[in-house]
C-alpha cells in the first residue's frame, strides 16, 4: 500500500480489491469485493436457508433497491427513529465536535450519509475535521456518499471503505502519527444499525471496534428505546406498505445473484415487537406450502404454509443495557442524550 493507510493494521488484512465498477474518481478500500459479497452472501443464504427456523441476515437487503426502499421507509409517518435521531443530533452536533475534536469521521453502515452532515458541518466549524469515511456492505451506497461529500466539502478528503462490518471493522483504515494527522478518530454508528446485531453480535462488535481504535478516540452510537409495542409494530408495518417491499427485496438479491426462484407474493412480511425479548422481529411467512430453487448453491428449499423464515431483527435499548455492554468493551461514557419524547438515544462514549 502507497497510500499510507496501511499501518496500525492487526492481523491478517483483506486485499484491496482494484478496478471495483461504481468507484469512479472516489478513493476507496475495498475490504468486500463484488466477488467477496457474492460468496459471503452464498455461504450465509446456505447456512440461513438449510437451518431450522430459516433465516437470512439483514445486511442482504441493502442492494440500490433495498437501500433506496429504506430510505423511503425513513421518511413513512410511524417509522419515527431517523426523525427523532436527527432531532439529537441537530441539538447535539456542537457539542460533540467541541468534546471530539475529531479529525477523521468514519460512517458505520453509511447508506445516504445524510445525518452525517450535522456532525461533518459541526466538526468543520471547530476546524478539527480532515477526513470522513463512509463505510457500508452497498457499493453504490458509498460510492454515491463520497462524491456527494467531496463536492459540498471542498478541502475534505473522502475515502470510501466497502466492507461488512461484523468482519471488517478491525481493518479499518487510519492515517498514520507521522502524516501529522493525528486527530482523533470519531466512529459514528448511527440509526439504531447496532439492533440489527444479537448480543453476542454486539459484544464481538463493540470489542473488534475498540481494538482498531486509541486511547482518546470516540464512538457514536445511535440506538432506539424500548417503548410501547403498538409504536414498535407501527413502526415495523407502515401503512404505505413500504416495509413489506423492503423484507421481500431480500428474496430479489437471491434471485438476482444466487439464481433462486423465489416468488415475492407466495410470501407475507411479519413484523412484531416481542416485549419480553425487547426486539422486533421481522419475517417473511410462506403462505402455502412451496418449493423455491437456488440453483446458484445447487440447492431446493422447502417452506410448509405458514413456515416463517426471520429476516432482521430489531433489537430495542435501555441505557443501563447500553453502558454495561460499552463499558464490558473498554469505552468510558461521555455523554448520552435522547430526544423531547425519550424516543431514541444518542450515546458518545471514548475509547479508555
Ligand atoms: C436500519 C436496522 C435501523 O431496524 O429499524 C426498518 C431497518 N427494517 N424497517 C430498523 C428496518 C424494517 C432498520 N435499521
Amino acid at each position: 500500500m502507497s497510500d499510507g493507510f496501511a499501518q496500525g493494521f492487526t492481523g491478517t488484512r483483506p486485499v484491496p480489491g482494484g478496478g471495483e465498477p461504481g468507484l469512479a474518481g472516489v478513493d476507496a478500500e475495498v475490504l468486500l469485493t463484488e466477488a467477496d459479497r457474492v460468496a459471503l452472501l452464498r455461504a450465509e443464504a446456505r447456512r440461513g436457508l438449510t437451518a431450522s427456523p430459516k433465516q437470512l441476515p439483514p445486511k442482504w437487503f441493502y442492494d440500490e433497491r433495498g437501500s433506496a426502499l429504506f430510505d423511503a421507509i425513513t421518511r413513512e409517518p410511524e417509522y419515527y427513529l431517523t426523525r427523532r435521531e436527527r432531532e439529537i443530533l441537530t441539538e447535539r452536533a456542537v457539542e460533540i465536535a467541541r468534546t471530539t475534536r475529531a479529525s477523521t469521521l468514519v460512517e458505520l453502515g453509511s447508506g445516504t450519509s445524510e445525518k452525517t452532515r450535522l456532525l461533518l458541518d459541526a466538526l468543520r466549524d471547530v476546524g478539527s475535521l480532515r477526513r470522513f469515511m463512509p463505510f457500508d456492505v452497498c457499493l453504490p451506497a458509498v460510492a454515491d456518499a463520497a462524491v456527494a461529500l467531496r463536492r459540498d466539502y471542498p478541502g475534505l478528503n473522502v475515502k470510501a471503505v466497502v466492507g461488512d462490518f461484523h468482519e471488517h471493522v478491525r481493518f479499518l483504515p487510519r492515517a498514520p502519527q507521522e502524516q501529522g494527522d493525528a486527530g482523533p478518530l470519531l466512529v459514528a454508528f448511527l440509526g439504531s444499525t447496532i439492533g440489527n446485531f444479537d448480543e453476542a453480535e454486539r459484544a464481538r462488535f463493540f470489542a473488534s471496534l475498540r481494538l482498531v481504535l486509541r486511547p482518546g478516540d470516540w464512538f457514536l452510537l445511535g440506538a432506539d428505546l424500548v417503548k410501547a409495542k403498538r409504536r414498535l409494530d407501527a413502526a415495523y408495518n407502515d401503512a404505505a406498505g413500504v416495509t413489506v417491499q423492503f423484507n421481500k427485496n431480500v428474496l430479489r438479491v437471491l434471485n438476482r445473484d444466487l439464481r433462486a426462484s423465489f416468488d415475492e407474493a407466495l410470501f407475507d412480511h411479519v413484523a412484531a415487537y416481542d416485549s419480553e425479548r425487547e426486539l422486533v422481529d421481522i419475517r417473511l411467512r410462506a403462505r402455502v406450502a412451496h418449493q423455491v430453487k437456488v440453483d446458484g448453491l445447487g440447492l431446493t428449499v422447502r417452506f410448509a404454509a405458514g413456515e416463517e423464515m426471520r429476516t432482521e431483527i430489531s433489537v430495542k435499548f435501555r441505557r443501563a443495557g447500553l453502558e454495561k455492554a460499552l463499558r464490558a468493551a473498554g469505552f468510558k461514557r461521555s455523554g448520552f442524550w435522547t430526544d423531547r419524547a425519550r424516543d431514541f438515544s444518542l450515546s458518545l462514549w471514548r475509547a479508555a
